[in-house]
């Protein structure tokens, strides 16, 4: 199996490129952010919980997304592999997921990190804020404190996989394009390894 951790800020890039990605290589994407908003859009509990925190530009607790991500595991079995877009973002998510792989015979190929200034990244976000509805792009205070939180507990993520020799940054300003093919060789030198 093919299985892809896409990492970076929130504005990145993750969702655009992952797009791409699954048409190539032919895998299920499963983007936590994604998840989270279906249940916000369905009303269930657990989505109203995740909107107040959402809305305020924090992360949710682990076990909330761990859960969703077991139970998309258990429904995916024959399958080319996954791109995981947003997840994990705490080393504790990084540390459940290799565990639930594991219990699947299976584990993470690479981690690709896409690399944006926070210039940047507030600039993609407001202006994705005029048409994506999403409260969390619309006010310049709130991407801010995402890009904090991101810095504060997602980061570190990065070391965890590099430490596994699993880790691939690339620049992630430019043409999508350019950046997909980019990505491509990344993923294929680490297929051949
Ligand atoms: P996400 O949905 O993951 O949102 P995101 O970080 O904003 O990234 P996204 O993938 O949507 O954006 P992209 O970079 O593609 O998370 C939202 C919230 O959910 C989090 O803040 C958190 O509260 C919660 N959450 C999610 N997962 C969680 C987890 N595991 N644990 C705890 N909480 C979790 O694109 C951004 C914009 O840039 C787009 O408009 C795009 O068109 C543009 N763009 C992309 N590439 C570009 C390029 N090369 N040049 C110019 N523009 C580009």
């Amino acid at each position: 199996m093919l299985n892809l951790v896409l990492f970076g800020p929130p504005g990145a890039g993750k969702g655009t490129q992952s797009e791409y990605l699954i048409k190539k290589y032919n895998l299920v994407h499963l983007s936590t952010g994604d998840l989270l908003r279906s249940q916000i859009t369905a009303g269930t509990e657990l989505g109203l919980r995740a909107k107040q925190l959402m809305d305020q530009g924090l992360l949710v607790p682990d076990e909330v997304v761990i859960g969703m991500i077991e139970n998309k595991l258990e429904e995916n079995q024959l399958v080319a592999g996954f791109i995981f877009d947003g997840f994990p973002r705490t080393v504790p998510q990084a540390v459940a997921l290799d565990q639930l792989l594991s219990q699947h015979d299976t584990k993470i190929t690479t981690m690709i990190a896409l690399v944006v200034d926070s210039e940047e990244l507030t600039r993609r976000l407001l202006l994705r804020g005029q048409t994506s509805g999403r409260p969390d792009d619309q006010n310049e205070e709130l991407i801010r404190r995402r890009v904090k939180e991101y810095n504060d507990k997602t980061a570190p993520v990065a070391d965890y996989y590099s430490q596994q020799g699993k880790f691939a940054a690339i620049d992630g300003i430019g043409e999508i394009d350019t950046i997909f093919k980019e990505i491509c060789y990344q993923i294929d030198k680490a297929v051949e390894r």
